[in-house]
């Protein structure tokens, strides 16, 4: 078919393609959430049916999306990092990021109902925002999990404190215990700790409807929505995120 005399416009484009052979991580947030969840009477500090719902959209970007091998969430928040040799629209960025939003902001209005039973949709549209960033070695990765659920622990010390004594305090723990007979650490990890979706590593042959990530009860190290918790942030993340335990199947997961 002969070019349209129109067709010169495509040259306008940008080459947005992400550098080959570095971890390619993608981060949404919540527009707005504050709002959000006040409009939505999300409880405080913590909704566990807003954390399932951020969960469950997060699954069904995994589950169509076969580069992610790991997802971590916490509050209006969720990061996916992709595996170092993906192809996926050719490694566009703007293809990436916009995929990945879309499909997590239409999910989380699909499942809304199955989670907040009460109402059948949301009152007003969420928006979620997204961005793609570059990681060369596991040794970020690892630093960037960290940081993600070192801000999880941080936040949540602070509201579960702040809700509980309306006003912050020296020693949290302590007068969370002795005061208002609430065991910091006995609080549900998923509060505490976010979530981890792991790709479970199953033979080609498989239909792909047999790798939705699940989350898992127990995880190597603490970083669970539900396992009990106890060693650090970081060790924890070595456990669970070198390259050798992502590429190859076994180490993490299951
Ligand atoms: P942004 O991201 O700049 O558009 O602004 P926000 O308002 O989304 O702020 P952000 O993302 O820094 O903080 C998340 C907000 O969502 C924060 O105000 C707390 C709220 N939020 C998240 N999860 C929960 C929850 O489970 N319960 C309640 N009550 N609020 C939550
Ligand atoms: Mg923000
Ligand atoms: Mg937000
Ligand atoms: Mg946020
Ligand atoms: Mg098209």
């Amino acid at each position: 078919m002969a070019k349209s005399k129109y067709e010169y416009v495509k040259e306008f484009e940008e080459d947005d393609k992400l550098l080959r052979n570095v971890y390619i991580l993608v981060r949404i947030d919540g527009k707005g959430f504050h709002k959000f969840s006040a409009a939505h009477e999300f409880a405080k500090p913590n909704d566990v049916r807003a954390l399932n719902l951020m969960n469950h959209a997060a699954r069904s970007v995994m589950h169509e999306l076969d580069d992610i091998l790991i997802a971590f969430g916490e509050s209006d928040e969720y990061s996916f990092l992709f595996r170092k040799s993906t192809d996926l629209y050719q490694r566009r960025e703007a293809k990436i990021v916009s995929t990945v939003v879309s499909l997590f902001t239409s999910a989380y209005v699909y499942y809304w109902s199955d989670y907040f039973q009460d109402s059948r949709r949301p009152l007003y549209p969420p928006v979620f925002d997204g961005r793609a960033v570059l990681y060369p070695s596991e040794v970020e990765v690892k630093d960037y999990f960290a940081w993600r659920q070192a801000d999880t622990h941080i936040n949540n010390l602070f509201n579960t404190s702040f809700w509980a004594l309306g006003t912050d305090s020296k020693d949290k723990n302590e007068m969370l215990f002795t005061e208002f007979n609430t065991n910091y650490s006995k609080l549900p990890a998923i509060f505490r700790k976010g979530s981890v979706l792991l790709r479970e590593q199953i033979p080609k042959e498989m239909h792909k409807d047999a790798i939705i990530p699940t989350l898992p009860e127990t995880l190597p190290g603490s970083m669970s929505a539900s396992a009990s918790l106890t060693s650090s942030t970081s060790s924890t993340l070595e456990q669970s995120v070198p390259e050798p335990a992502l590429e190859s199947s076994g180490q993490v997961g299951s």
